[in-house]
């Protein structure tokens, strides 16, 4: 399999850290798309993924699979065993909605703020900025903020009782978040007790180093 994605991305981060938690970090070849230089929406790319994002997964047929839930969700059942993405019907639903909410009120709103109300890629590659629209997502994502760590005053991980792909999708909003200088409220003591814990998880402390030769790991 090949990944497609720029290395310290939070985008990619997800499906960095969905790959350490099964343990497939050697069955991946990544493949670097400059973001800094617009490579992701060039027609090489586009024909990739139509949306002109990162990560995309190739498979050894050809396959292209787009978005982070997506590639996932496919990684997860490879092996018949899936731990990130639900056992049950119940979990499954939970799982999936708690990470589209993670999509929907924390993470898209960042990178909605980051490309519209801060320089984002750099006047080559963010050839439309609505900066207003980008201060709203702003506000949304600190809201977005408030309600997980309401959540996770109830619960020790994002969907229940296991981690799981929800968890990945809001420390995705965090990596964003911290990238763009937007901090968690100070209150938010659930949520920032929860991201410390989750910054110790070895797919989330290693995400960077699977992709660097075997020599420079030595
Ligand atoms: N819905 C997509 C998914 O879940 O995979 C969104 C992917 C996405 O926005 N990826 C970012 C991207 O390609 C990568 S990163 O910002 O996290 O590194 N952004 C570039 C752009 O121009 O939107």
């Amino acid at each position: 399999m090949k990944i497609y994605d720029w290395p310290t991305g939070p985008y990619p981060a997800r499906v960095r850290i969905a790959l350490g938690e099964k343990s497939l970090q050697s069955q991946v070849q990544f493949v670097t798309i400059d973001l800094w230089k617009g490579e992701h929406k060039q027609p090489e790319f586009l024909a990739k993924n139509y949306s002109g994002t990162l990560p995309v997964l190739e498979l050894d047929d050809g396959t292209f699979i787009a978005e982070c839930t997506a590639i996932t969700e496919y990684l997860d059942a490879l092996d018949g065993a899936p731990i990130l993405t639900g056992r049950t019907a119940r979990e499954k639903g939970v799982i999936h909605m708690m990470s589209k909410r993670a999509e929907l009120e924390l993470l898209d709103a960042v990178s909605v703020y980051f490309h519209h109300a801060t320089p984002g890629l750099g006047p080559d590659v963010e050839l439309y900025q609505n900066p207003e629209w980008g201060f709203r997502q702003r506000d949304k994502a600190v809201r977005g903020m408030r309600y997980f760590d309401g959540v996770l005053r109830r619960q020790p991980f994002v969907a229940g009782e296991y981690f799981s792909m929800a968890d990945i999708t809001v420390i995705g909003g965090l990596i964003f978040a911290e990238l763009v200088e937007l901090p968690v409220p100070a209150e938010c003591d659930a949520l920032l007790s929860w991201y410390a814990r989750m910054q110790e998880r070895s797919s989330v402390k290693n995400r960077l180093a699977i992709s660097e030769p075997a020599a420079a790991l030595a």
